[in-house]
This record gives structure tokens, sequence and C-alpha cells, in this order.
């Protein structure tokens, strides 16, 4: 996904997913849940009156009681399933909340959106048992639509994802676009860390075994001379440390987590 055209063409896809389907599934990132739910398309459900079903996925990378609280939260608003593709968690829960619409309304069109990476095509992966959607840690790769039959009366449909004009630097921080296709990922680091450092520092002495810093740009600097990231003449190279974290993120290898 690069900017504007493609944008406008994703957002005509995820309209019209939201017009042709009658549920949705939007899929999060339950390290971030709150900030990968997307507000425009809660909307346009409601608008719609479609019903929506908020997908906790990646749920193996955060803590129980984290993620009690946080259904807890959202149950206010919607259905919640805690899902993880890869370990095949809340699959049947799912399904059955899924037959339960087919019920009562004889064919049901499922539209799965969410963020670029939240895992949506995982997701209906997991659903359907085995690999009909392609997946990639790599934002993107899922283009168009893909109308995927999940019993008699259910149809689930891929999409590339969301309706956002976010700017690539607000992505990359949601693990929703390439490191390495952003202007300054240096500064994109210090912003995340920055946010990292106050919200759910243990996961950065964790994944890199170092002490938190205060300041992100120290933190950066420690990280990558833990990392040994090194340029001609010994100092450390911000680029690629800054762009290791952001990957790091993206992967789920760095399990930081916030509401
Ligand atoms: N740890 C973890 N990783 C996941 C899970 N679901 C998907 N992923 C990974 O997240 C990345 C994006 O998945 P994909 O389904 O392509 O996301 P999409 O862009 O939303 O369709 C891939 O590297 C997946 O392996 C999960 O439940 N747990
Ligand atoms: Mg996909």
């Amino acid at each position: 996904m690069s900017k504007p055209r493609e944008w406008l063409r994703e957002k005509s896809i995820a309209k019209k997913v939201l017009k042709d389907a009658n549920v949705i599934l939007q899929v999060v990132d339950a390290r971030i849940p709150f900030e990968t739910r997307n507000k425009v398309v809660e909307q346009l459900a409601k608008g719609r009156n479609k019903d929506l079903i908020i997908i906790l996925n990646k749920s193996d990378l955060v803590p129980k009681n984290f993620l009690e609280k946080i259904k807890k939260e959202i149950e206010k608003e919607y259905p919640v399933i805690v899902f993880s593709a890869k370990n095949n968690k809340g699959v049947k829960e799912l399904l059955n909340l899924l037959r339960e619409y087919a019920k009562k309304k004889k064919i049901i069109k499922v539209g799965v959106l969410g963020y670029p990476n939240v895992g949506k095509s995982s997701v209906i992966n997991a659903l359907k048992k085995k690999k009909v959607a392609t997946t990639s840690p790599k934002p993107g790769m899922t283009r168009g639509e893909m109308l995927i039959k999940l019993g008699e009366d259910i149809f689930l449909i891929d999409t590339p994802g969301i309706i956002t004009l976010e700017l690539p630097e607000d992505l990359a921080q949601k693990g929703a676009w390439i490191p390495d296709k952003l202007e300054d990922p240096v500064e994109t680091a210090i912003k995340f860390l920055e946010k990292v450092i106050e919200k759910s520092p243990e996961s950065l002495e964790k994944t890199y075994k170092v002490k938190i810093e205060n300041d992100p740009v120290k933190m950066l600097e420690k990280i990558g001379e833990k990392l040994n990231y090194k340029i001609s003449g010994g100092e450390i190279d911000y680029e690629r440390t800054a762009k290791k974290i952001l990957w790091d993120w993206l992967k789920g290898n760095l399990k930081a987590y916030w509401i």
C-alpha cells in the first residue's frame, strides 16, 4: 500500500464490503486494541445496521488479565471474541456465533475488516482450517476482495483492510506499515519508544535485555549498542536499529501492550 491513490481504492473496497456484508468482523491487534479499532468502520456499520463483532486477534502476545480487562470494556459496545489465529484459539466460539447469525438470515456474508497486518487473512484461514487467504508479515499483501465459502450458509469476504487517511508514521506505530518504506524510521521509532517506555517498558527489557532509559533517544542508542548495530567508526547505526525495533513490533517479537 503506498499513498493516496491506493488508499482511495482500498477505501472504496471497504465501503463496498460494508454494504454487501450483513456481519462485519473487525479484527484488532490485542496488543493495542483501542488503537486498531477504526471509528469510520464502526460508524458506517452502525449507520447501515450491520452486526459488528470485534476479534481480539494475536491474543497469544498479551497476558490473560489484560485480555479480560479489555474484553469487558469493549463488550459494553460489541460482542468480543478473544482469538489467536496462531493457536487456533476462539475458532469454535466464533463459528458458533456466526452460525447463530446465519440461522436468522439464511445466508450471511461476513466482511473481514481491520488495519493492515492485524491478521485478517490468518483469521479466515483459522476459520476455514486451511490456507485459503494469503497471509504475510508484510502489510498490504491482500489485494482486492476475495469471497470464501465457509459452510453452506456462510461466506467470508477477505479485504485489504480499512478506511483510513492516517500517515505512514502513525500506521507504523500500529504495526501496519513496512518500516523500510518510512521516510524517517528513526523519528518514528523514537516516537514509538516514547510510548513503549511509558506504557509497557518491561517488554523492551525482555526483548532486548536492556535497562530502561526515560529518554527515547538514549533508549534507541542502548538497544543499538546491545544489538551491536554499528556503522564504520563505531557509531551506533540508528536507522538500522530503528527499523529493527519497528519490525519486531510488527512481527510480534516485541510484546508491548496497552489500552
Ligand atoms: N502471534 C500471532 N501472529 C499472528 C496471529 N495472526 C496473524 N499473525 C501474524 O500477523 C501477520 C499478518 O497476518 P495476515 O493474516 O497477513 O494479516 P492481514 O494483513 O490483516 O490479512 C502474519 O505474519 C501472521 O503470521 C496471531 O494470532 N498471533
Ligand atoms: Mg490479508
